[in-house]
């Protein structure tokens, strides 16, 4: 094994991939839910199932929670069980978006009321956090006006940078702030925040623990996503990614399966900023998955996603950073680009089944999961009750 290769084992040994409580439920469109038999009826039993994901990956011990879909009396005794599980609560989203009361905003809406429900409501995901464990809260808006007059842009931002400040004060030691930022959709003339710009200039005014959340299918088509991730990256202020797949907008299929040449640019902006060193640190990165598997089987969609992640990590890392950078010095466009390319074309999946060998895994984690009868366990007790879904 030659020295890059096993540098190159000893980061993927490190990496750590969150998965979403929300994949393992019933998911769909506004069109038609189609449930699947077997889906999680309790968030212990999201758990029993993403602790299968890491069980055959071995780089998913973390599970990011979002409030109130989780909503659970004691959080204490809910890492305990995900511990028992070898597993951890991880990120803490906030969810200010499906109250009647929000339709006109949450933390941005014109009445003082809602926005104190709605900062209350984050004020409890940090106090959920304490409990947990958990270092990011994750914060989305899906505030925003829809006709041209309908409130006004710049109070909508004070109000908002009020609300941030309130929650930003209350982290405890070791807690960030992720804000996450998102193009259209709820809202179609205005979001509050759209883009990375107003994300990164609101976590600026807050502090170095508010950090900026780049969530894949968050963009308009042709954004060049892997600038955004060099430039936050360069200025300290990248706290992790909400990876998943688009074709058009925000369609929340499984990371790779739509650009997987856009998931190794990203990755390689990463690996080459030094994004992959901190891990758990305040420094850290955050890789989580926030998708959902409305068609395929949800347990193996997570895993073939979290397999396509740790793919395109390996061929980040693999770009001979040397050599591009002779290249690059030399002003030699063509040897450069083909230093990029030679990595991303390189097969990665013998090194990866190695490297699962050598951990004590099963080389083949799709395989690994098929023949371990859970599915068929699951399908034959989760009856009764009813299923935990995906905004419910
Ligand atoms: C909004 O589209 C979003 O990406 C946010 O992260 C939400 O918390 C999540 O989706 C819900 O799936
Ligand atoms: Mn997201
Ligand atoms: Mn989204």
């Amino acid at each position: 094994m030659t020295a890059a290769v096993s540098a190159v084992k000893a980061a993927l040994r490190s990496q750590a991939i969150e998965t979403p409580s929300w994949a393992y439920g019933n998911s769909g469109t506004r069109f038609k839910v189609f449930a699947q038999p077997g889906v999680p009826r309790t968030v212990r039993e999201k758990l029993d199932d993403a602790a299968q994901v890491h069980r055959h990956t071995g780089v998913a011990p973390s599970v990011a929670l979002h409030i109130p879909w989780d909503r659970v009396d004691d959080y204490t005794a809910l890492a305990a069980y995900a511990r028992e599980r070898g597993l951890r609560l991880g990120t803490v989203n906030s969810n200010v978006f499906q109250d009647d009361d929000y339709k006109l905003g949450s933390v941005t809406h014109p009445d003082p009321a809602v926005r104190r429900k709605a900062t209350d409501h984050l004020l409890e995901c940090v106090a959920i956090m304490d409990a947990t464990g958990s270092r990011d809260l994750k914060l989305w808006f899906s505030d925003g006006t829809n006709y041209p007059g309908q409130d006004d842009t710049a109070t909508r931002q004070g109000r908002l940078a009020e609300a941030l400040a309130e929650v930003y004060e209350r982290l405890g030691e070791g807690q960030r702030m992720l804000l996450e930022y998102k193009l259209f959709e709820p809202s179609f003339y205005t979001m509050d925040v759209p883009d990375w710009g107003t994300a990164y200039a609101h976590c600026l005014g807050l502090g170095p623990r508010a950090r900026v959340v780049v969530d894949t299918g968050h963009h308009a088509p042709g954004t060049n996503i892997e600038f955004i991730v060099a430039l936050l990256l360069r200025e300290g202020r990248l706290g992790g990614f909400d990876f998943n797949s688009r074709f058009y907008a925000d369609d929340d299929l499984m990371v790779g399966a739509a650009d997987p040449f856009q998931l190794f640019r990203i990755l390689h902006e990463v690996a080459k900023n030094g994004g992959f060193e901190d891990g758990d640190g305040m420094e850290g990165v955050a890789f989580m998955l926030d998708q959902c598997h409305n068609i395929e089987a949800k347990i193996p969609g997570v895993i073939r996603s979290v397999m396509n992640v740790q793919e395109a990590t390996a061929k980040a890392l693999l770009v001979d950073l040397d050599a591009l950078r002779a290249a690059q010095r030399a002003g030699d466009v063509l040897g450069a680009n083909a230093v990029l390319m030679d990595a991303y074309n390189t097969d990665v999946r013998p090194l990866l089944a190695g490297l699962r060998e050598e951990q004590g895994l099963h080389p083949d984690p799709m395989a690994a999961y098929r023949e371990s009868g859970w599915q068929e366990r699951i399908v034959a007790e989760r009856v009764g009750g009813e299923q935990a879904g995906w905004g419910a």
